[in-house]
This record gives C-alpha cells, structure tokens and sequence, in this order.
C-alpha cells in the first residue's frame, strides 16, 4: 500500500525576524579536528551560515576583535594565540542567534561551562576554549563588520525555514 504524504506550505507566506551573530571557530577548534563537529551543531539546531571562510587573521584585525580587553593582563597573549593558525569566521542567522550562539558556546571558562555546550564538551582552558561568539547585538553589529564585507553574506531562504519558525 502507497501512503501519499503531503504538506503543502504553498500558501504560508512568512517573514522572518532573523538575527545575524559572528562566531569563530578558533585556531585550537581547527587543530583539533572540530569545524565540522562545530558546524553541524549549528546547522542542526536550525541556525542558517550565511557566511564562512577559513583564514589566518591580521594582528591588527584581533586586536580591533577584542580592543575591550586591550587592558586586560591576557591581551597579547589572546591576540598572539588568535592569529597563531588558521580560524574559521562565520556569520550565522536565525531568531534571537546572538543569545542561542552564546548559550550552545557555553561559559567563557570551561570549568563552568555545562556539559552539551561546545565549549563544557571540548576544551579545559580559558585560554583554549575553541570557539568566540559575539554576546550582544551591539557586538554582533560590530565584529561582522569587522571580518565580513557586506558582498560577503548571503541573504538567502533556506527551504526548511517553514518548518523550523512558527
Ligand atoms: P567570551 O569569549 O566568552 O566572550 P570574553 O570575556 O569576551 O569571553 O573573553 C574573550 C576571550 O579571552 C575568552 O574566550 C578567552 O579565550 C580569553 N580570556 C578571557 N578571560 C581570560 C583570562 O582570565 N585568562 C586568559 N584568557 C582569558
Ligand atoms: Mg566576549
């Protein structure tokens, strides 16, 4: 017996409120083998990569990244490490992504970031904790612009987005 299933969304119109976050995947993540664990973390939670490149990113390029801890005693240390190996910069899409990206990253400090998040699953060390995520829209706004021209990021529909948003 043949059963037809079907769903016809042909007449659901929606428009989405999406927001875009910058996240790294940093030089430890891609030593140690986990851009593709990391990725897929995102795409199955329902999140759309509207931008994805792998680079060795410029001194001056970290140091604008994290200019709000340019007083901190771990700067040089966070910016010799950050451009010490190829990273991979995405731009990432989805409702309220800032926040999500943050929660599935986990704590700054691995000894406090749960088990399920990236970084409470793969790293021990502050210092190596394998993935950056931008943590307000302020930031997010700001660290696009600073790893991504805007001919870079695709504004594209995903097909499964009518499954995935109310
Ligand atoms: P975040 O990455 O969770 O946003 P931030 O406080 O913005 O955390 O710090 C940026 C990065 O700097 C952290 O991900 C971590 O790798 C590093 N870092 C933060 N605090 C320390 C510290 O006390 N010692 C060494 N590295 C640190
Ligand atoms: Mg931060």
């Amino acid at each position: 017996m043949i059963m037809e299933l079907s769903i016809d969304y042909s007449d659901i119109v929606k428009v989405y409120r999406m927001e875009q976050t910058y996240v790294m995947v940093k030089p430890d993540g891609v030593q140690r083998g986990l851009i593709g664990e990391i990725i897929s973390r995102i795409e199955r939670r329902g999140l759309k990569i509207i931008s994805l490149r792998m680079n060795v990113i410029e001194e001056a390029t970290a140091k604008e990244h994290y200019s709000e801890h340019e007083t901190k005693p771990f700067f040089s240390s966070l910016v010799k490490f950050i451009i010490s190996g190829p990273s991979v910069s995405m731009v990432v899409a989805g409702k309220d992504v800032i926040k999500i990206m943050r929660t599935i990253s986990g704590a700054t400090n691995p000894v406090d970031a749960t088990p399920g998040t990236i970084r409470g699953d793969f790293s021990l060390d502050i210092g190596r904790n394998v993935i950056h995520a931008s943590d307000s829209s302020d930031a997010a706004a700001r660290e696009i612009a600073i790893h991504f021209k805007d001919t870079e990021i695709w504004k594209y529909s995903k097909v499964d987005e009518v499954c995935i948003y109310e």
